[in-house]
Order: C-alpha cells, then sequence, then structure tokens
C-alpha cells in the first residue's frame, strides 16, 4: 500500500523526523523517572508520555519566529521546539546551566531566543500569556503565530473564556491546542464541565475550532498545519481539541484510583509511537533498521545531556538575589 492509501501524505524524511521526536520525548521522560528516584531531580515532575504526538505533530507547522506557551507537563514541547536536550536536563538538575539558570525546574522550561515561553504552573495561566503575545505580535507588525498548549481542566477556569473572547473579539493569530488527555488531576472531565464538547464550546466564541485524534501524529501535524494557516493568514484564532491520553499519572505519585487499569491498557493500544511505526512502516516510509538507529542516536543524545546536567554548577551564593526586585527606602 502506498503512504497515501494509508493516509499519510508525508516523505521519508518527515517520517523519520516525527518519529525521533516522539523517542526524544519518551526516552527523555524514562530517564528523568530514574533520576527522580535517585534524587537527581526533585520537586514536581509531571510526565508527558502517552501525548507525545501532539507537540511533536505540531510543532512542525511553526516558524522559528512563532511563539509557544506550554503549561508544567511541557518537556516534549520544549525539546520539539528546538530547546537542547543539555540545557532541560541541566535545568531538571537546578544548575545554572538550565535553560532558566536552574531557577525554574520541570515546570518552568524557558528559552527567549526560540520564543518558547514557558513552562506555566498555574492552570490556564498560559492563555492570556498567549493572547497578550499574539497581540504584541500584530500591533508590532510582526508576521508570527502563538502556539498555546493546555490542558483541558483550562477550559473551567476564567481566564479560558476571556482568553477566548479577545483572541477573537481583536482576531488575534493564536492557536489553541488543547491538550483532552480527559482527567484534570483526578477529575474527570464530565464530573466538571456540563458541556464536554470542548470544541463546540471554544466555538461559541466565534474561534474556528474542531476536534483531532491526538493520538495520530499525522493527524496532528495536518491540523496544525491547517490551524496555522488560520491564524498567519488573518482569519483570528483557532482552537483545536487534541484527543490523547497520558499513560502515567498526574504527577509523580498519584494513586490514580480515578480510572481503571482496561481503560490505561485500552489507550495504550493507541500508543502513538507504536501506531506511527506501524502505519509507516507498511507505507515503506520507514525501513528496517530506522527504529534501532534512532533509539541509539536518542540514548546518546540523553547519556550526554544527563553527564552535562552532572557537571552543571549549582548558582552561586552572591547570585542568589539577582533578579530578586525590592523596593528602594528612601
Ligand atoms: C489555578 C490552578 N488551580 C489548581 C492547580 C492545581 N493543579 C495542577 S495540575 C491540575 C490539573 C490540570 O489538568 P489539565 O488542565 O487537564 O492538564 P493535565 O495535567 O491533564 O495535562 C491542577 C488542578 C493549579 N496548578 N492552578
Ligand atoms: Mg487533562
Amino acid at each position: 500500500m502506498t503512504a497515501l492509501d494509508l493516509g499519510l501524505d508525508l516523505d521519508r524524511e518527515e517520517a523519520l523526523h516525527l518519529l525521533t521526536q516522539m523517542v526524544r520525548i519518551r526516552r527523555f521522560e524514562e530517564r528523568c523517572v530514574e533520576l527522580y528516584s535517585a534524587e537527581k531531580i526533585r520537586g514536581f515532575l509531571h510526565l508527558y508520555i502517552g501525548e507525545e504526538a501532539v507537540a511533536t505533530g505540531a510543532m512542525g507547522a511553526l516558524r522559528p519566529t512563532d511563539a509557544v506557551v506550554a503549561t508544567y507537563r511541557e518537556h516534549g514541547h520544549a525539546l520539539a521546539r528546538g530547546v537542547s536536550a543539555r540545557s532541560i536536563m541541566a535545568e531538571m538538575f537546578g544548575v545554572v546551566e538550565g535553560c532558566s539558570r536552574g531557577r525554574g525546574g520541570s515546570m518552568h522550561l524557558f528559552d527567549a531566543e526560540r520564543r518558547f515561553y514557558g513552562g506555566n504552573a498555574i492552570v490556564a495561566g498560559g492563555l492570556p500569556l498567549a493572547v497578550g503575545l499574539g497581540l504584541a505580535d500584530v500591533m508590532s507588525g510582526r508576521d508570527a503565530v502563538t502556539a498555546c498548549f493546555f490542558g483541558e481542566g483550562a477550559v473551567a477556569e476564567g481566564e479560558f473564556h476571556e482568553a477566548m473572547n479577545l483572541a477573537a473579539l481583536w482576531s488575534l493569530p493564536v492557536v489553541f491546542c488543547c491538550e483532552n488527555n480527559l482527567y484534570a488531576m483526578g477529575t474527570a472531565l464530565a464530573r466538571s464541565e456540563s458541556q464536554t464538547d470542548l470544541a463546540l464550546k471554544a466555538a461559541t466564541y466565534q474561534v474556528t475550532s474542531w476536534a483531532v485524534d491526538g493520538m495520530d501524529v499525522v493527524a496532528c501535524a495536518a491540523a496544525a498545519r491547517r490551524a496555522v494557516d488560520i491564524a498567519r493568514s488573518g482569519g483570528g484564532p483557532v482552537f483545536l481539541e487534541l484527543r490523547t491520553y497520558r499513560f502515567r499519572a498526574h504527577s509523580m505519585y498519584d494513586p490514580e484510583l480515578y480510572r481503571s487499569k482496561e481503560e490505561v491498557e485500552r489507550w495504550r493500544e493507541r500508543d502513538p509511537i507504536e501506531m506511527f511505526v506501524g502505519r509507516a512502516e507498511q507505507a515503506a516510509l520507514l525501513e528496517a533498521g530506522d527504529r534501532e538507529r534512532i533509539e541509539t542516536d536518542v540514548a546518546a543524545e540523553i547519556d550526554d545531556a544527563v553527564a552535562f546536567a552532572e557537571a552543571g554548577t549549582p548558582e552561586p551564593v552572591e547570585d542568589l538575589t539577582r533578579d530578586v526586585y525590592r523596593r528602594a527606602v528612601r
């Protein structure tokens, strides 16, 4: 069967890129779990495992001049955006070589050069930020789109409604990527929202919106391309409801009493990496040996990132008040 017969509108190079990015995210986070157990990484750690297709697919639609806003579950977005594994791992370790100088940690990855504006720990906190970035770009005459990633838990916050309204009212070039993984910590969507069709909800604000299979990296990439095209060409904001699932606990520890093991198993059968490999091999976009080579390269990249972080420098005592503001006493 040809790639197109299988719904894969991409070439071999693109297929290798998508697989590599998803494997990088998966393996990076698996290593983080080990480092967390070894107490090398401390604090909160929210894993994206299971959701890799969303960030991988969406990020490919953006230019370097576009902006990205994410949540505390953002390791994958940072990696896919081009923030180096070294500087992310160093940030996890809390050393000055980290992308936020070691002051942010897992939840606050930041890289102004790549227009990666966090890493935001407050649920829905990134949405007004994205609206502000979109407005600033328009007012400054910059041809840029802002992609804002957030969980479905954000739609219950007032900021979601304010952001949708203003983005639509001012026709801002923002693509809202709602990662609907069905749960906000232990709260299932249907227990907190009267309207669970999130694309419909966004549409009430006159925002172009539709739902996407968030486990299918090719569908995510196609949806993001279309959404970014609309936003870039003056069509106003777009809302994508990317239906996905996290395979792991909300944070590192969570008894997971809110969902059954069978439900998790059912979703694992739709593992975005394995599904993509299956289809791409069938379409002869991937060849024997590709997967193994990618795994080897990724393992080497992560080993290197961990060694870099291990050799990192703790912030010197003299820097403790750096960037800390205080009012001058007259
Ligand atoms: C304003 C606010 N309220 C509560 C919390 C605590 N909290 C952290 S994560 C989370 C769940 C968010 O779920 P969702 O938006 O679906 O994202 P997911 O974790 O599923 O990716 C909550 C309630 C918070 N960080 N910010
Ligand atoms: Mg969620």
